[in-house]
């Protein structure tokens, strides 16, 4: 045996059996390489909405953690793609007596939901696969399914429930469901992922991004128990026009035609009945009175119960239009001038991924004393506290997919995972009233192939959901004191986004002056980022980099130049708060976080901060409503 790390992984029967490591510890990566082979059917994990609103056994904690760079838990020690054959061929050469050096009882242990660089000094830098083990009792009842959500893992994750590979997931940024049934029994399980966070060019985001490549399983994980006929995906919100309908669909899993779906809102006296047509899917119209529109003055929301057979689901929904009227967005059918700002899914405080209730309260708590209605939630979809909390507390939300830079657009299996990546984002988030935008990409080159591959994320995104707008954040073009925004693209969305970093990347603050804006799309624009670094706390002259005042002044100069653009309705600087990301090195300022931030990441608002909180409550920037 010539790899120390290959053994690790390698077959432990004979010390299970002579219970020299603990069962549920030691059994589970044997099981799991030894029955890869036996396990023919491994399902593609399946999209839930209101996943969060099901009951479900919470499987957040400690799990135990195994660092593995070399994947030589998965891989033979010539590598083979076969994940489980080396494994198969050591046993049978080596018998039950081969040496187990991996035990998921000793191992240390990371927190779930959690990325795992900030939990451990020594995976700050890491990107590669880890182990995660966890073990729990449990007690499937007749005729459900069983699926294991996972609210993130990032990049790349491979499950096993009791040995049994159940499924692998791309995409670090969604939510999605491993259907388990087969594999959970009564008493004692164990469950074990793998996830990879190593970059590679066609993965979805690519190899450059500036953020921290956070790895692990960054959300919660449950399990979540439905009926053996139930509902996987829905889709309710309000009627263009009168104000007075509710429609969408409703899509049940194993029902036949003709059963019937109940969508109830009960505040609102409200009731329907729809039947199943033959894809599964129930149209809903339903008739109401004396709705109270969501709105961020008025974020109502209303408890919807959707029933069918023994399902039932209760989610909590607000509803509203959002559609464009020449270069004017409309929501409940006025005009709004987005009020906004970027937000990273960056926890407050302590760094690392967001994913609590808390930080996302935190984030968007911040928005809303600055002024906001509205935010760029970037570079990917944020999870599902984040969207819970913008209903709740009235933010209009951007929803992006990690079309970040430059992807290998002309190669067609990364388009599958964007469209995969998207058809997951929308699945999950359709019903999010603070939605208004979902974007494609951000600053991607202006190529003939790039292009091809977004308009084909923009029609999907329109079929998927023909109640929200398309938006993409653009780059511009100088000519002279002249900014261009005229990417082909553009005639692909609903509203354009543009970035720009006038007094930044380029220029000094006052060159905003004078600079003019010709924009080749009659349509909204949304001036999606701009701004500077500052280390927080870092005074001095105005002209002098890095200090409060130069941000300061940035803001201040853009604030004069946005207002001369006359179709512009919206913005999100960048960005709400610093974030860390390893291309900012620059000791004693930067040390490696993005310092672009209104707020540092220990919460010290910048004078930049006061600027924009003054032009957006007092209303100096933007068409007034
Ligand atoms: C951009 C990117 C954003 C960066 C930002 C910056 O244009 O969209 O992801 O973090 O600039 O700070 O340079």
């Amino acid at each position: 045996m010539k790899n120390p790390i290959t053994r690790l992984f390698a077959f432990s029967s004979a010390l299970v059996v002579t219970g020299l490591v603990p069962m549920a510890a030691a059994v589970v990566l044997f099981a799991t390489h030894a029955s890869v082979a036996q396990t023919a059917a491994v399902h593609a994990p399946i999209v839930l909405t209101g996943a969060d609103k099901r009951p479900a056994l919470s499987l957040d904690g400690d799990w135990a953690s195994i660092v593995d760079p070399y994947f030589s838990g998965l891989f033979g020690f010539h590598h083979q793609e076969k994940a489980n054959g080396w494994f198969l061929n050591r046993k049978a050469q080596a018998g039950d007596n081969f040496p187990t050096e991996y035990d998921f009882a000793t191992a240390p242990k990371l927190k779930v939901p959690g990325d795992w660089n900030t939990q451990r000094e020594s995976l700050m830098y890491y990107e590669g696969p880890v182990w995660y083990e966890r073990d729990f009792t449990y007690e499937p009842k007749e005729n459900t399914r069983i699926f294991l959500h996972v609210g993130a893992a990032n990049y790349r994750s491979w499950f096993w429930v009791n040995g049994a590979k159940v499924c692998e997931h791309e995409g670090g940024y969604t939510s999605f469901n491993c259907d388990v049934t087969a594999e959970v029994h009564t008493g004692a399980n164990s469950v074990v992922a793998a996830v990879d966070n190593t970059r590679r060019e066609d993965n979805v985001p690519t190899l450059e991004t500036d953020w921290w490549n956070y790895g692990g399983l960054t959300r919660t994980v449950s399990l979540i128990e439905v009926p053996e006929t139930f509902i996987d995906q829905y889709d309710l919100h309000l009627s263009y026009g009168m104000g007075s309908v509710v429609e969408g669909w409703v899509h049940v899993v194993g029902a036949k035609p003709g059963a019937m779906v109940d969508v109830e809102i009960p505040e609102l006296g409200a009731d329907t009945t729809a039947l199943v047509g033959k894809g599964g899917r129930a149209v809903v119209h339903l008739n109401i009175q004396n709705l109270q529109l969501w709105s961020p003055e008025t974020p109502k929301l209303y408890k919807v119960q959707l029933r069918t057979g023994q399902d039932a689901i209760d989610d909590l929904i607000g509803f509203r239009t959002v559609e464009t009227r020449g270069t004017e967005i409309l929501l409940n059918g006025k005009p709004i001038f987005l009020r906004g700002i970027s937000v990273h899914a960056e926890a407050p405080y302590r760094t690392g991924r967001a994913n609590t209730d808390k930080d996302a309260e935190t984030l968007l708590g911040w928005a809303k004393e600055l002024g906001c209605n509205f935010v760029r939630l970037a570079h990917y979809p944020h999870d599902e506290t984040m969207l819970r909390a913008a209903d709740r507390m009235g933010v209009l939300v951007w929803s992006e997919n990690p079309v970040y830079w430059a992807l290998e657009f002309d190669n067609p299996k990364v388009l599958a995972k964007a469209e995969q990546q998207l058809d997951e984002e929308i699945g999950t988030s359709r019903n999010h009233a603070a939605i208004i935008l979902w974007s494609m990409a951000n600053e991607t080159p202006n190529t003939d192939a790039r292009t091809q591959f977004i308009e084909t994320l923009a029609k999907r995104a329109r079929e998927l959901d023909p109640t929200r707008l398309i938006t993409a954040a653009l780059l511009v073009r100088s000519e002279g004191n002249t900014k261009i925004v005229d990417d082909k693209l553009g005639a692909a969305l609903d509203v354009i986004g543009t970035n720009e970093y006038i007094g930044w990347y380029e220029q000094k603050p006052e060159t905003a002056d004078g600079t003019e804006w010709r924009i080749n799309y009659q349509k909204p624009l949304i001036m999606s980022e701009f701004g500077g670094d500052a280390k927080a706390g870092l005074h001095g002259d105005e002209n002098e980099r890095w200090t409060e005042e130069y941000q300061a002044n940035i803001y201040r100069h853009q604030l004069g130049m946005l207002n001369r653009i006359p179709q512009l309705r919206g913005m999100s600087p960048w960005i709400l708060m610093d974030f860390r990301s390893p291309n900012r090195p620059l000791a004693g300022i930067q040390d490696e976080f993005n310092r672009k931030g209104l707020i540092s990441d220990q919460g010290e608002k910048k004078a930049a901060f006061f600027v924009l909180q003054k032009a957006y409550k007092e209303r100096t920037v933007g068409k007034p409503e």
